[in-house]
């Protein structure tokens, strides 16, 4: 397989960038100055992407590459990939489900404890010795608070399990009601975000999905509500979100992601009822590992012709496009 060209989209991880390169012809993206200069030379012989949550396979770098077979994606999320285009032209996509499932979910719950219970800002008060001159004000209890999730695929789920450990009624709201679940369904964001106190994006990032999270959601929250979110930054208006909370109007925020990343507003940097988190939901060791195996699994057997083992698109059939 070593003549096997593939193009790794963008720097993600240090052993799936080494064991992609000892496998096949690979290609750092990032390592060519000139990207039309780099397609003229190459194009003809990449026959598989890599990508993950910064940088995927648009449009254009799809038209750019005619023998382009499969898109591996190193992540559960799929908005960085073209999926119509992949899907007119038979082009195979992978991500990495399950995998990192727990890590997100756990996440999730570090989130809502540190926001609420102002892990960090703690930290900071007693590394600047302000303990000495009395005690830290308090904080918000989560245990038994009513949580609200967008979204109840696998992360979802694994998150409601959790906060049902913290005794919270879990209510959620997704596309159609699930048959098989004991939570509370609401038909609408707004509905879900006025009967609940903390409210968990979890959903996967579409068209339908971007800026869900708008002012009149925010609103329903209120002053006492709390927003996490571990899905995506477009989810979240985060102009809106800012003036929320610098006005007041939400409780505070747990974010691991933002809507131009690694961009984050600096309004926030000033507020203390936020956290703010570089996208690691799934950044442990162990799970970034078993992410870059499925990617080395999925492009290996792809090219000997064997089942995907976590298609999206296997070729000719669709599979549930999803966040977890
Ligand atoms: C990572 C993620 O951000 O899986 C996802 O959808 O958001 C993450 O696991 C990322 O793709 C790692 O580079």
């Amino acid at each position: 397989m070593e003549s096997i060209g593939v193009l790794m989209a963008c720097p993600m991880n240090p052993y799936l960038e080494q064991e992609l390169d000892k496998r096949f012809n690979l290609f750092r993206f990032w390592e060519y100055p000139s990207k039309p200069e780099f397609l003229k030379s190459h194009s003809q012989s990449i026959r598989a992407v890599v990508g993950n949550t910064f940088a995927g396979a648009d449009a254009e770098l799809i038209e750019a590459l005619p023998k382009l077979e499969i898109v591996a994606s190193f992540s559960v999320g799929l908005d960085k990939i073209d999926l119509p285009k992949c899907k007119e032209k038979g082009i195979r996509v992978t991500n990495t489900p399950d995998v990192l499932t727990e890590d997100v979910a756990d996440l999730a719950i570090g989130l809502i404890l540190a926001t609420l219970r102002r892990i960090c800002e703690c930290d900071r008060y007693v590394r600047k010795g302000l303990w000495k001159k009395g005690d830290f004000q308090l904080t918000t209890k989560f245990s038994g608070k009513t949580v609200g999730i967008i979204g109840l695929g696998r992360i979802g789920m694994a998150i409601a399990k959790r906060a049902e450990a913290f005794r919270c009624p879990i209510s959620y709201y997704s596309r159609s009601e699930k048959s098989d679940c004991k939570y509370k369904y609401y038909p609408s964001v707004v509905e879900l975000a006025s009967n609940c106190q903390i409210l968990i994006v979890a959903c996967p990032l579409t068209e339908e999905t971007h800026h869900i999270i708008n002012r009149e959601v925010i609103n329903a929250l209120g002053p006492k509500g709390f927003l996490i979110n571990i899905g995506r930054g477009p989810h979240v208006d985060e102009p809106e979100l800012v003036s929320a909370l610098i006005e007041g109007r939400l409780g505070g925020a747990g974010l691991d992601v933002f809507e131009n990343e690694p961009h984050v507003p600096e309004e926030l940097f000033k507020l203390d009822n936020v956290v703010l988190l570089p996208h690691v939901g799934s950044a442990t060791i162990e799970t970034r590992q078993a992410m870059a195996d499925l990617v080395i699994g999925n492009l290996e057997a792809h090219f000997l012709k064997k089942p995907l083992l976590t298609p999206v698109f296997s070729g000719k059939s669709v599979g549930i496009v999803g966040l977890g």
